[in-house]
């Protein structure tokens, strides 16, 4: 049995105050029957760390540099993270893919450099609807895979990957379970092509998980949690989606 889960991405929001609420609300929650993390804005990862210290819930970013150090104005590199006890970091989201130009060799760069940090990357992969409706789907999220695989090589079964499928990110579709699943399961096999650790590795859905849909998409079977966007965001939702997985 693969332990469930649950990441919030906030994206670019939060404030202070929000912050504050928003974590102390997942805090008196606790404890949850699955594992929890939030990925925040790089400026707020010190204010969460200290709301975080004590409890199980851990905390990552959402972006890394490929580089260890540098001229790379305004990057950010992996032993920063690690300095601020990040556990996860976000890498390949199709909101970096699309509007910043990130390649699949730029994400599995990332990767092997937060694996080498000690840092879990979420390796993000999905397709956009009109790869879907061209019957690309399998397609476009093997290519998206495989060139991590061949960056990490022996650290394959160190990552966590995420089926977001970019026609269902915030704009409230969302895949079915059959729909997910299926793709999960294509991501499931390639891995067990790549490494024996395949059936021990967490694999994410996300793409409008909310309280009333996450139950049956965390119920099948190589659906091992959720990367969650705008649910994260209100403690009550994130709360439930976390309870969902437990
Ligand atoms: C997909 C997801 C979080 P949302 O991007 O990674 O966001 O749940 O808002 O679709």
């Amino acid at each position: 049995m693969r332990r469930k889960l649950v990441v919030g991405n906030w994206k670019m929001h939060g404030s202070h105050k929000a912050n504050a609420e928003l974590l102390s609300g997942i805090c008196e929650a606790r404890p949850f029957g699955a594992d929890v993390a939030v990925c925040v804005p790089f400026p707020y990862l010190s204010e969460s760390a200290v709301a975080l210290a004590g409890s199980d819930i851990r905390w990552g970013a959402q972006d890394c540099s490929a580089h260890e150090q540098g001229a790379y104005t305004g990057e950010v590199s992996v032993s920063m993270l690690a300095e601020f006890g990040c556990r996860y970091v976000i890498v390949g989201h199709s909101e970096r893919r699309a509007y910043h130009g990130e390649s699949d060799q730029l994400v599995a760069d990332k990767a092997k450099a937060a694996l080498a940090r000690g840092i879990t990357p979420i390796v993000c992969v999905g397709e956009t609807l009109a790869q879907r409706e061209a019957g690309e789907t399998e397609t476009v999220v093997k290519r998206q895979l495989s060139a991590v695989i061949h960056a990490l090589t022996h650290c394959v079964g160190e990552m966590v990957v995420a089926y977001e499928p970019v026609w269902a990110i915030g704009t409230g579709l969302t895949a079915t379970p059959e729909q997910a699943q299926a793709v999960h399961a294509v991501l499931r096999a390639q891995l067990k092509a790549a490494t024996p650790k395949a059936d021990g590795m967490t694999i994410l859905y996300g793409g409008s998980v909310k309280p009333d849909n996450a139950v049956t998409l965390f119920g099948q079977p190589d659906i091992d949690g959720g990367l969650i966007g705008g649910a994260a965001l209100k403690a009550a939702d994130f709360v439930a989606i976390c309870r969902a997985a437990g």
